[in-house]
């Protein structure tokens, strides 16, 4: 008795830490969930996923204590419809509009303001909401150019972000520069910005008139306009001196603005959307990552990749959040290594594979370019173990709707496939059976089971590269797949033979399944998913 009476005066008498961030966000109903994104990462990129030339000791820890998906998809094969999907739960294809290629630094805004996302839904549920890094959804309304020297709107507020600190489109893209909320960081009045992907609007010198002036390396035609930073990029920039980012500070940068928002918000439910730039073009480590990967630059900037997650993972023990928020990695395509610059990634590997032997690369619907690192920690709720349930981008709105108990009004997220049972190991079962991906020139493919079906591709299809990309370009043409094939990734999983004569009806039920995907307009759901 003494002794209880004894350890309730201490437990009265002692400072509040129990009051801490960490007590205040213990509804499990309501986790916090960041959703970190790497751009062009390769499931072959890991050390969890059994790469030896690599080391990715931060994204092992996150593989480690959560779900490693072997069969995880990004939904196309670049980045703009990927990231589309992951927001609306919608596959870009089934959009004729820019969210189905590769978005330039000026384009407009491609999710319509208003319209149900997944930030906007975890906003309704109560949620702070942030975005950081790479956005490349395309900013402004369309009907009068984006002015980056006024106010740089719709884009994520307008689509369900309270917060948000990113970069236009792509590093390789002007304008290089950031935007927080509505306005370009640093912006000089007296030096405003222009753009222009389609003509010259500057003065300052280009990577072809110029390329004593570039520090790091060449580039092909299309990566040879306005130098910024010492790197030519594509498109034309004339003003906004003050506010151009340096290619050395994108990571650190990212970093400061992602535990910034964490600590903000430690104490109400947050979702943070982080878009990693690397190991996209232009590849440039910061000071303590340089040459020291033993793979070139890539591996650098992959080691980069690394530390920034860890500076995450490091922020959530640090403030007591780590049980019970929710950490999703992935990257937005599959793996490419000459991307437009002459960085030597190529010469430099040292036997490290990307792709992890899968076939193709970004831009294709080969498994290379759509198979993705997909990793989900939860430590509260999740066992940890390595899974091979088919998952996709778009499944994350159902699935986190499931989770944060939130409605998905009727008819949107028509993509979308709550897969919650899966990661809360209720059940291991087959809950998505079927995946279609989507890359460059139209290509689609339909992933059933073991079985992968890619129809031919149009002739005279075009488009999906962006602007001022060479539709000679070999990246372009290896998308193209000259007939129709069929691969049994179970006994084949490099999809190197096409076995369409021996399995003619096989060929044909999967090219019905895809075509009936496409004309009905959603995913068919299995009786397990709720919306
Ligand atoms: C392409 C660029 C490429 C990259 C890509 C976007 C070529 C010839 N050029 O147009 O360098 O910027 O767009 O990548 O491929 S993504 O990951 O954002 O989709
Ligand atoms: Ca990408």
């Amino acid at each position: 008795m003494k002794h209880l009476h004894k350890l309730l005066t201490a437990l009265l008498l002692a400072p509040l830490p129990v009051l801490s961030a960490a007590a205040a966000s213990n509804d499990h109903a309501r986790p916090n969930i960041i959703v970190i994104m790497a751009d062009d990462l390769g499931s072959g990129d890991m050390s969890c996923a059994g790469a030896t030339k690599v080391r990715t000791p931060n994204i092992d820890r996150l593989a480690a204590d959560g779900v490693r998906f072997t069969q995880g998809y990004a939904p196309s094969a670049t980045c703009t419809p990927s990231r589309y999907s992951l927001l609306t739960g919608e596959y870009a294809w089934r959009q004729k509009a820019k969210s189905n290629s590769i978005l330039d630094g000026d384009a407009p805004l491609c999710i319509e303001p208003g319209r149900f996302t997944l930030p906007e839904m975890l906003r309704r549920a109560g949620y702070r909401t942030g975005v950081v890094g790479k956005w490349h959804l395309g900013l402004g309304d369309g009907e009068t150019k984006v002015d980056f020297n006024k106010e740089v709107k719709p884009g994520p507020l307008e689509v369900g972000f309270d917060d948000s600190y990113i970069i236009p489109a792509t590093v390789d893209r002007v304008p290089s520069v950031w935007v927080k909320n509505h306005k370009v960081v640093g912006l000089d009045p007296a030096d405003p910005i222009e753009v222009s992907y389609l003509k010259n609007i500057s003065d300052e010198p280009t990577g072809i008139d110029h390329p004593d002036l570039l520090t790091h390396y060449g580039a092909d035609e299309q990566h040879s306009c306005t130098i910024i930073n010492g790197i030519s990029r594509i498109g034309y920039m004339k003003g906004g001196k003050a506010a151009r980012f340096k290619d050395e500070e994108l990571a650190t940068t990212v970093v400061r603005e992602s535990v910034d928002f964490i600590e903000r918000n430690a104490g109400k439910p947050f979702f943070l959307s982080v878009g990693l730039f690397e190991p996209h073009v232009p590849r440039v480590a910061e000071p303590p990552f340089v040459g020291k990967s033993g793979t070139g630059v890539r591996g650098d900037v992959i080691a980069q990749v690394d530390w920034q997650v860890g500076e995450i993972l490091g922020t959530l023990d640090r403030l007591g959040l780590a049980e019970n928020t929710i950490v999703i990695f992935s990257s937005d395509n599959g793996p490419i290594l000459f991307d437009g610059y002459y960085d030597r990634s190529v010469e430099d590997l040292n036997g490290h594979n990307p792709t992890g032997g899968l076939r193709g690369w970004k831009y294709q619907t080969f498994e290379g370019g759509c198979r993705v690192p997909f990793i989900v920690r939860w430590p509260s709720e999740i066992k940890p173990r390595v899974s091979n349930q088919l998952i996709s981008l778009v499944d994350v709105i159902a699935t986190v709707a499931a989770i944060t108990d939130q409605e998905i009004p009727t008819g949107t997220s028509p993509d979308s496939i709550d897969l919650s049972a899966v990661l809360l190991g209720k059940t291991l079962d087959n809950v998505r059976d079927h995946t279609v991906q989507h890359g460059v020139a139209g290509t689609m493919a339909l992933r059933k089971g073991n079985w992968k079906y890619l129809p031919a591709t149009a002739k005279d299809a075009g488009g999906g590269m962006g602007t001022g990309a060479n539709a000679s370009d070999e990246r372009f043409a290896a998308a193209f797949i000259p007939e129709p094939m069929l691969f049994d990734l179970a006994t084949d999983p490099g999809e190197k033979s096409n076995v369409i004569a021996q399995h003619p009806e096989k060929a044909k039920e999967l090219a019905a399944e895809l075509a009936s995907i496409v004309s009905n307009g959603a995913t068919p759901k299995p009786a397990s998913s709720k919306p």
